[in-house]
């Protein structure tokens, strides 16, 4: 079934682990207490900053009061009134979508929340992410529509963009969430559960919610790599050719070779020959675009929407005999 417009966002929450970044950033020299209190002032600092000035720059947005389930919903209107835009990521590329639509940076958006029941996971072990998502009502939802071959997509990312991993956990009956995961690295992690919520009324809803994770320890964060447009990923070197800007659809063709320089058999994963995902570096903005339904020329298309400039983390995955791999590359919008 096809994706559904998504098109009420919120603006950046305050880190929702703020209450708890004690051992996630561990200084090495001056007293611990201290730097986590101004890290936790200045972060709630930077987030009130943040989310004014954003709300300025983007004269359209309104600042909803209640949510407002009904948008984001099948017919629901991208531009209506009465709910908020977060200015940022182009989201999904859905017809009619608002490429300025801004997703995964809320815990809350069109009505459904994000609650994880394992914000904290050990660094470096295997643990267990356990969720749900609630409805308006506070309820657990459980019906969940299919959409690339499964109800729910969940990426997870250290908010440095590294140890990205694109997981899909299993529902019980009463509407939670698990797998097992591991955190590889100590930091705060974002999690993403990119779903079609169903209603009692059968009304269907695209949203993709955000939330942070903690693995504490010591946080060596790792740079933001140089942009390229080839990497290697498994022995296959992956490229790709496009120049995104700001607002526009622009294609993104990637190409992969062996390492014998033959091109390999790309197989459909997911209903698709690749999957790819933008994350925007600063707040995290989520961007997930979907391929042209077939080959071109060997090679795999996508349309991408910046939605503004900045720099941006792609991951392409892609399945050759039989094994799922991604490819990692970092771009700047001017
Ligand atoms: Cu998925």
């Amino acid at each position: 079934m096809p994706e559904q417009p998504s098109t009420v966002e919120d603006e950046a929450p305050v880190p929702a682990s703020a209450s708890e970044p004690a051992g996630t950033v561990a200084p090495t020299v001056v007293d611990p207490s201290t730097v986590r209190m101004a890290l936790v002032v200045g972060g709630l600092l930077l987030a009130v900053l943040l989310g004014f000035g954003l709300g300025r720059i983007n004269p359209r947005e309104t600042v909803a009061g209640p949510m407002t389930p009904a948008g984001g919903t099948v017919g629901g209107a991208a531009a209506g009134g009465g709910h908020s835009h977060a200015p940022g990521t182009g989201a999904h590329q859905h017809d009619g979508a608002d490429p300025d639509d801004a997703t995964g940076l809320s815990v809350t958006s069109a009505g459904y929340t994000l609650v994880p029941s394992t914000p904290e996971l050990p660094a470096g072990q295997a643990g267990e992410l356990r969720f749900q998502v609630h409805d308006g009502q506070r309820k657990p939802v459980t019906r969940f529509a299919v959409v690339h071959d499964k109800p729910l997509h969940l990426i997870v990312v250290r908010r440095d963009l590294s140890g990205y991993q694109h997981l899909h956990p299993t529902m019980a009956p009463d509407g939670t969430w698990s797998i097992p995961l591991t955190l590889t690295q100590p930091g705060v992690w974002r999690m993403y559960a990119d779903f079609t919520a169903v209603a009692d009324d059968g009304l269907q809803t695209a949203v993709t919610l955000g939330v942070d994770l903690t693995a504490p320890g010591q946080y060596a964060p790792v740079p933001l790599p140089a942009p390229a447009q080839q990497t290697i990923a498994d022995g296959f070197t992956v490229s790709y050719q496009g120049e995104p800007k700001p607002g526009v659809a622009v294609p993104l063709v990637f190409t992969i070779e062996g390492a014998d320089g033959a091109v390999p058999t790309l197989e459909r994963y997911l209903g698709a020959y690749g999957h790819l995902v933008a994350l925007r570096s600063g707040d995290l903005g989520y961007l997930h675009v979907h391929p042209e339904p077939e080959l071109d020329a060997g090679a795999v298309k996508f349309w991408v929407t910046a939605p503004g400039p900045g720099s941006y983390r792609l991951y392409l995955d892609f399945q050759v005999a039989g094994e799922v791999r991604t490819a990692e590359f970092t771009l700047t919008v001017a």
